[in-house]
């Protein structure tokens, strides 16, 4: 279960952050976002509400943000879908490769994301094929944002998959915690915007998905499950085999003793 932001695709600094530029811009607003600060406001899930932080800390007062937020976001919205459709947004190096490996290996694939639905369905179908993925879930579907866990448990219901029968893919601490509330085992790669935050609950943690050429440093590995310099569907296959035995150890060590 992948999420899209910085997981499968390169999309924040040149791309989100652009796009809100552009649409300050366009509204005739100073404001402008740089690469420092819009990793700042990325703490806060969702466009819409990001926007709105910022304008609250400018002081505008609650009825004018709302409605200047919902204004904004909408043009950004379509300024990035725009970007999307004409190849501008770049899956992160290994991703294609690794939603193929997990395909041949037989694995289903779902998208569970914040990210509207406007902008995540042209963008996926242009890098991966939309086809692909069995279930793709986005803020329509589930609009309370990670580290909320509907998004993901709205996944394993379409798949009628139970917690244990699925593993996710993310590469911040929200999406860590929204995978985790839904019980998912989790693998997180991170990408410049997300290396210092805490990950100490992560099943692995990986710096890319690597490649032969290219061997993905290994951050943290907390169950030894020692992945071969890159993510291997063999390696996730392996997490959750380990997590259902730790669930197994942790319901044994529940029950009372035999008589
Ligand atoms: C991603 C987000 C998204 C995008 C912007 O979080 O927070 O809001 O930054 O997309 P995650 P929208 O990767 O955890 O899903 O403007 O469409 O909200
Ligand atoms: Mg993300």
């Amino acid at each position: 279960m992948f999420d899209v932001d910085g997981t499968l695709v390169d999309s924040e600094r040149d791309g989100h952050r652009v796009a809100f530029n552009r649409a300050f811009q366009e509204a005739g607003l100073s404001d402008r976002w740089d690469v420092e600060r819009y990793g700042e406001l990325l703490q806060i899930a969702g466009g819409e509400l990001r926007i709105t932080a910022h304008l609250e800390r400018q002081g505008m007062p609650e009825g004018e943000r709302k409605e200047l937020a919902s204004k904004l976001h909408a043009r950004k919205t379509a300024i990035f879908t725009e970007m999307a459709k004409q190849g501008e947004i770049k899956a992160r190096p290994g991703a294609g490769e690794l939603l193929c490996e997990l395909q041949d290996d037989g694995v289903r694939l779902a998208v569970a994301t914040t990210g509207s639905g406007a902008w995540v369905h042209p963008l996926l179908e242009r890098l991966f094929g939309t086809g692909r993925f069995e279930v793709i879930v986005t803020a329509d579907e589930a609009p309370v944002r990670k580290p909320d866990p509907s998004a993901h448990r709205l996944a394993l219901a379409q798949l009628r998959l139970a917690a244990s029968g699925a593993a996710a893919v993310e590469d911040s601490r929200n999406g860590l915690r929204a995978a985790k509330a839904a019980g998912l085992a989790c693998v997180v790669v991170v990408n410049d915007y997300t290396r210092q935050e805490d990950f100490s609950d992560a099943d692995l943690v990986l710096d890319g998905y690597g490649s032969p050429r290219a061997c993905a440093r290994v951050l943290s590995d907390p169950h030894a499950l020692d992945p071969p310099g890159s993510l291997a569907p063999a390696t996730i296959r392996r997490m959750l085999a380990g997590a259902a035995a730790r669930h197994a150890d942790v319901v044994q060590g529940d029950r009372p003793p035999a008589p």
